[in-house]
């Protein structure tokens, strides 16, 4: 069992829960781990390192449920402080206390989350200074790290038009402040990484917008954002997140072969890869696999943004993972690309407005952790005990010798190309066998 420190802050706010750990299968706690097993090698590789998973201080601690039908249904206990740092100091507390319990190593956040913005620029600066400070205290001996750190550019009206791509300058330039900050404070408390989602970077009508100079503008400023902190010293990566709409009704960032063509284009590709983000991915109305395995051909993998939405309703409903079928498929995906550059597991993810129990955010993470660790032990042996890899090669065998290799290596001209295809008799019909695929992964969950 591994050895780590809990980090309890002057009051415990997750009273009577204790470390979660792994208990197998057969346990019958609803706080252990039935499958993740932080030490056990997989593939090569720790189950702890294959995932880095993080908590997403959003959801998880700012998050009390509220939506545009109603008032907000949870009541934390660490919101309740007068004063906006010492909420913001009991808000880490529950934070720290809550990750090391659960065993999750990685947070991530937007500056607004870890402090309230207060009436200026000026006067949040001065606040995130205070709390990442106070931050940097509970990281040390507690092992806990920053996957990756953000700016909320979507939230505060002024960004309604757009951050970076904001028609009106002034607001660019307020958002470059915004970023530089949070830039300043992911760079404070070493976070591995720096992600960018564009929630309002979009329009809702193309009649009042100037989409190419928004586009010119979008990559300008990321320009300068990634100039400025490799000029500071930071390493690590930054990440576009993709998401098709909503907030905005046409988000740039649509999905991960739109950002990976705009990235090309603006010539961002050697700094910046991809967070794909299970719930965007449905609403582009791709599938999670398809998103990994377009940013996993790009050589762009870096993050993941674990959620799941609702077949039954097009918003980003940000619930916990569950789907064993669906996210062994993915991870098949995952362990055939090499796992991701830089990045981890991020439970972009909340519990519903009617889960009103402080416990209820365990089991939705435990939930999550634990069908991460059972997908990544069906895949890994599908990859190593089924005919998958195998049956998928078959049905390229024809380019594996003759003309078919020279087809695939460039060396057919049309001519050459169209002289075989028309002396050849018709191709007799190859089965894709799909059911059998689908077999094999049911087989193996
Ligand atoms: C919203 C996004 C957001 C990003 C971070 O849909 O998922 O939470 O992950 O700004
Ligand atoms: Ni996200
Ligand atoms: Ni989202």
């Amino acid at each position: 069992m591994e050895k780590r420190e809990i980090i309890i802050g002057q009051k415990e706010f997750f009273k009577g829960i204790g470390p979660i750990h792994f208990e197998g299968p057969e346990s019958d706690n609803p706080f252990a781990f039935k499958y993740y097993e932080p030490g056990r090698i997989v593939a090569g590789k720790s189950m702890a390192e294959h995932f880095r998973f993080a908590v997403a201080y959003w959801h998880t601690f700012c998050n009390t449920g509220g939506d545009p039908f109603g008032s907000p249904s949870k009541q934390f206990p660490w919101l309740e402080a007068s004063d906006p740092l010492g909420r913001a100091r009991d808000k880490m507390d529950a934070a720290f206390e809550f990750m090391t319990k659960l065993g999750a190593s990685f947070f991530c956040f937007h500056d607004v989350d870890l402090v309230d913005e207060g009436s200026s620029l000026v006067e949040f600066e001065g606040r995130l200074e205070k709390i990442t400070d106070y931050a940097l205290e509970k990281m040390k001996g507690s092992g806990v790290k920053v996957l990756w750190g953000t700016a909320n550019l979507f939230s505060h009206p002024v960004y309604m038009n757009g951050a970076a791509t904001n028609p009106d300058f002034a607001v660019v330039a307020r958002a470059g402040a915004q970023v530089k900050m949070a830039l300043d404070a992911t760079m404070k408390l070493n976070g591995g990484n720096y992600v960018f989602w564009g929630g309002r970077e979009g329009y809702l009508s193309l009649l009042n917008t100037d989409m190419k100079k928004e586009l010119d503008h979008l990559a300008r400023f990321l320009h300068m954002a990634k100039d400025y902190a490799r000029q500071n010293g930071f390493q690590g990566n930054f990440f576009i997140e993709p998401k098709p709409m909503e907030p905005t009704k046409h988000q740039y960032d649509f999905d991960a072969a739109t950002v990976i063509g705009f990235l090309r284009e603006y010539g961002l590709m050697d700094d910046f890869n991809l967070n794909i983000e299970v719930n965007h991915a449905t609403l582009a109305q791709h599938t999670f696999q398809h998103e990994l395995q377009v940013a996993a051909n790009a050589g762009l993998l870096g993050s993941i943004d674990a959620n799941r939405g609702d077949y039954q309703n097009g918003w980003d409903t940000d619930q916990f993972p569950v789907n064993i079928y669906e996210l062994t498929q993915a991870l098949l995906v995952l362990l055939e690309a090499g796992g991701l550059k830089g990045g981890g597991v991020n439970f972009d993810a909340k519990t519903r407005r009617n889960s009103t129990n402080l416990e209820d955010i365990f089991h939705a993470h435990i939930g999550g952790m634990d069908v991460f660790a059972r997908a990544l032990l069906a895949a890994n042996s599908i990859l190593e005990n089924s005919r998958y890899g195998q049956l998928r090669s078959a049905r390229y065998a024809s380019f594996e010798s003759g003309a078919g290799r020279d087809f695939s290596s460039g060396n057919l001209n049309l001519v050459q190309l169209a002289k075989i295809g028309r002396n050849n008799p018709e191709p007799e019909p190859r089965s894709g066998q799909q059911e059998l695929f689908e077999n094999i992964i049911n087989q193996f969950v």
